[in-house]
């Protein structure tokens, strides 16, 4: 796996317990953050038997997520149906994989740390790898994939039969509130970099209701979606470099599928990633459109109506600009939601963000006939 991978030291108390909570009897070798997530904290534990026997553990934010064993109730209804479709309609011609959770001693799938944190651990996707930010057409067309794959298996789970474990997540006129709100109690000095944001973000407010408008009127229906389909969360297999999985499902719940769609396009058509160290390398490319949408349309079929089609370019430039919104509301705030290993870094986020938004705008009408073509319109 090649995520960044660095020793800790003093991380938790209870980090050690943790694993060996959900060990395997056997002696642990290693523990060792594990992967790039703005959230939850993921550790990689390696025993000294086999390395086969490595694991995942993670501690769930539970500053976000503040009903945990609901995530947990939805994976196991999740875990359920997706082997039952797996066993009826199987992928043709590649592997496809779901991590398991892994069984505390006494046979819990989490474990609450005596500061009343919850823990879970699960299995790693094997002779597999994640990206950070998208390789290439061949990789972006994957990742296409292997959403269009998760929507497919999910589209006959019924909505109400999930959690919502997040409230409000990815409905943008709230974060746009909450901007307002913090925004109001100002607390940071101002900069130019911030002037920027302030000046982006109130050239845009009209556009923050499109995607619940069209909830609201019933143009897009209440579906599962994975809420966090970004290009780091699809695994692909080192061999046959084809997608193989996709984790980091504490945020399958009931949604909109533009949410993901948006999410991921913003994801997998940036190449400099969200972490760019420059703005000027910040693009949405088209051909990266292009390829993961052919990925998604081959394996979603066409359970997306026109209409909804439709609102791929407006899902895509929304979710761009929402997770700017809400990595630089975070930013004013205190850097209170997303980790951050300094003080300017969600500002910086936010910043990568609105370029990006800016290259989807510019691009309007390319875009929206790749979305057509792709369809096979
Ligand atoms: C967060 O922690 P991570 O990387 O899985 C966030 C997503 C953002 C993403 C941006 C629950 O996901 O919405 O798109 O950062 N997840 C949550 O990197 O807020
Ligand atoms: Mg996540």
């Amino acid at each position: 796996m090649s995520k960044t991978m660095s020793k800790t030291s003093g991380e938790s108390i209870h980090l050690r317990e943790a694993a060996e909570r959900f060990g395997t009897g056997d002696r642990i070798a290693d523990i060792s953050r594990f992967g790039a997530g703005n959230v939850n904290d993921t550790f990689l534990v390696a025993s000294h038997s086999h390395e086969n026997r490595s694991f995942l553990l993670q501690r769930i934010n539970g500053r976000v997520f503040n009903m945990p064993e609901w995530i947990m109730q939805n994976l196991r209804v999740l875990s359920e149906h997706v082997s039952r479709r797996m066993a009826r309609t199987p992928p043709a011609g590649r592997r496809w994989e779901t991590a398991r959770f892994l069984e505390t001693r006494d046979l819990k799938d989490f474990w609450i740390d005596p500061e009343g944190r919850y823990w879970r651990a699960m299995s790693i996707i094997e002779e597999a790898n994640s990206f950070e930010s998208v390789l290439d057409s061949g990789h972006a067309r994957e990742v296409g994939f292997a959403i269009g794959f998760f929507h497919a298996l999910v589209s006959d789970l019924a909505p109400r039969s999930l959690k919502d474990t997040l409230k409000g997540f990815h409905v943008t006129p709230l974060y746009l509130r909450r901007y307002r709100e913090v925004l109001a109690a100002g607390r940071v000095a101002p900069s130019a970099d911030i002037g920027r944001c302030l000046e982006f973000i109130e050239r845009r407010t009209g556009l923050v209701g499109v995607l619940e408008d069209a909830r609201a009127d019933g143009r897009l229906p209440l579906r599962i979606i994975h809420g966090d389909p970004k290009v780091g969360n699809v695994m692909i297999d080192t061999g046959t470099k084809r997608a193989v999985s996709i984790v980091d499902l504490d945020t399958v719940k009931p949604g909109l599928v533009h949410y993901d769609i948006g999410d991921a396009l913003r994801s997998c058509c940036n190449p400099a990633g969200e972490e760019a160290a420059r703005l000027d390398d910040v693009r949405f490319e088209p051909e990266l459109c292009r390829a993961f949408l052919e990925g998604y349309f081959e394996a979603a079929g066409d359970f997306l109506a026109r209409p909804e089609r439709e609102l791929v370019y407006e899902a895509a430039r929304l979710i761009a600009f929402e997770l700017g919104l809400r990595f630089f509301t975070d930013f004013l705030e205190g850097d209170l939601y997303f980790n951050v290993s300094d003080r300017g870094q969600n500002l910086r986020r936010a910043l990568v963000q609105f370029r990006l938004t800016e290259s989807i705008e510019s691009q309007v009408r390319g875009l929206k006939a790749i979305i057509r073509e792709s369809a096979g319109e």
